[in-house]
């Protein structure tokens, strides 16, 4: 964004004191050149706690509680607290580092399911793990002991709090009481397990058969949840303590895909609602897809078993791949540990996951471009930027420019498998179509048949049409052709493996 210079602005003032027309009368052009000759961005953009968010890209999702021990998906919030019995103290550390070995780079832990049993000491019920008997409850804060885990491991962390609790005596009771005794200060106790969260998860599901609700046992509801739980006034508290903490579903700073299956749309804009988004969406919103890496449930449940390394890199490709986020769930039994089949299937996918998409040709390729944006004064716009493996560094062409060709070339005839593409989405997310070739001689040349329209974050096309075969195409050449952008094209990266 380019700031009018002081005369410029001044011109304007005296233009606007004499006829007083506002409209002439503006501080920010973003039309002017720049010295950096950087393009103007495509509204709307990523706030910079969004943008990070989405770096995260693939995380788990770790569904542990009351549910664990009595074999359901939604306790009533009825359930004695003694029921919560982990035979050996919960161990967060195991969650996530079998999960990072599968290439993930974070997780979400359930703190407080729709029963509101609180798996942390907290001020705000009694209906939390220190009323269990059981000697491991006592020694349960899975806030705290995940924290500490994802911090030593690098990863990234955040909490799901259930908005809806039927175990509380004010939910749904048509006063503000929930929300000001209970849900908010819940939600500062959370923040304040780290001042660096990712991620707060509000699950949208309000009602249902009868709750305990301080042992009224009423089916009770709510009829706005944005008012209800005061979002506004929640989402500023919490940035106050953690201010990269993306609030997501109830929050409204991201949201969910539309289904549990694990796949997003093939066109995915990062505004507007579902699978496919809205190109013509007010706000940045991109999409995050909850999906269950086991058979049962969200929780774990006996004689489940987790689907297939190949199944769930099928998933990756399909949600990840497709410009959303994937949060995949991988439930912790009563032992409060991931189970030993679980934890085979996340070393095999991290075994999958470097083998097929480990290994970057891209920056081994010569690249030919149809068109360089003009060099700003200490940066450039040069394609070489989309293998340097710096996300500041992209590629664009000049200011009216929206189709564009590259090509790579390899000096002999490789197995090509995929085509990653990231925009820089710092500009807005502009590409609306493109396509993908490949050749052996540069003379004939065969389309790739996977829908290409739109990029965003990141984009990955299996070359061979499918995401659920891993078969190479053999080309010693790879074009890729703009075919509609909302602006001039910007690319940070592109990795072929
Ligand atoms: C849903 C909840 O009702 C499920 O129990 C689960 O937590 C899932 C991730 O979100 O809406």
């Amino acid at each position: 964004m380019r700031k009018l210079s002081i005369a410029t602005a001044v011109m304007c003032l005296s233009a606007f004191s004499m006829n007083l027309s506002a409209q002439t009368f503006t501080m920010v052009d973003e039309t002017l050149p720049s010295p950096e000759n950087e393009p103007a961005p495509v509204h709307p953009v990523p706030s910079k706690r969004q943008l990070m968010w989405n770096e995260t890209e693939f995380y788990a999702f770790f569904h542990y509680g009351m549910n664990t021990y009595t074999n359901k998906e939604w306790g009533n919030g009825g359930e004695d607290p003694n029921t919560f019995a982990p035979t050996k103290v919960p161990n967060p550390r195991q969650w996530l580092t079998a999960v990072k070995a599968a290439g993930m780079k974070g997780g979400i832990a359930v703190v407080k399911h729709h029963d509101g049993f609180c798996l942390w000491p907290t001020a705000t019920t009694t209906h939390n793990v220190t009323s269990s008997s059981n000697a491991n409850a006592k020694q349960t804060n899975i806030p705290d002991s995940f924290a500490v885990a994802a911090r030593d491991l690098g990863m990234k962390y955040g909490f799901y709090v259930s908005p809806w609790d039927r175990n509380s005596q004010y939910w749904g009771d048509g006063t503000s009481n929930y929300t000001n005794k209970v849900f908010l200060p819940q939600c500062v106790e959370l923040a304040k397990f780290g001042d660096d969260q990712f991620e707060m998860w509000f699950d949208g599901a309000t009602g249902g058969d009868q709750g305990y609700h301080g042992g009224a046992w009423e089916a009770r509801s709510i009829s706005n949840a944005t008012t209800y739980y005061d979002v506004p006034n929640l989402r500023d508290t919490v940035h106050a303590i953690s201010p990269n903490c993306v609030m997501w579903g109830v929050g409204d700073e991201a949201r969910w895909i539309g289904n549990e299956q694990g796949w997003a749309g093939e066109t995915n804009w990062a505004m507007g609602s579902g699978e496919y988004g809205s190109e013509t969406g007010w706000y940045w919103k991109a999409g995050e897809s909850d999906a269950k890496a086991t058979s049962a449930g969200w929780f774990w449940h006996s004689g489940e078993s987790p689907k297939s390394a190949a199944e769930l890199f099928k998933i990756y490709l399909e949600t990840v791949g497709r410009n959303a986020t994937l949060i995949l769930n991988f439930p912790p039994d009563k032992s409060g540990e991931l189970p030993a089949t679980d934890v085979k299937v996340l070393q095999e996918l991290g075994t999958m996951m470097a083998n097929r998409l480990g290994t970057d040709l891209a920056p081994q390729a010569k690249l030919t471009v149809s068109e360089e944006r003009a060099n700003g004064a200490t940066r450039n716009y040069a394609i070489r930027n989309i293998t340097d493996q710096d996300k500041d560094t992209y590629w664009a062409t000049n200011d009216g420019t929206t189709t564009a060709t590259i090509t790579m070339e390899w000096d002999a005839v490789r197995d090509l498998y995929y085509v990653s593409l990231m925009e820089y989405i710092r500009l807005g997310q502009r590409v609306k179509s493109f396509t993908i070739e490949t050749s052996t001689d540069g003379e004939h040349w065969t389309k790739c048949p996977a829908t290409t329209t739109t990029i965003g974050y990141k984009r990955i096309i299996p070359l061979c049409g499918t995401t659920g075969s891993y078969r190479p195409v053999k080309a010693r050449l790879l074009r890729i052709t703009i075919t509609d952008s909302k602006a001039c094209p910007t690319l940070h990266t592109v990795s072929v493996y």
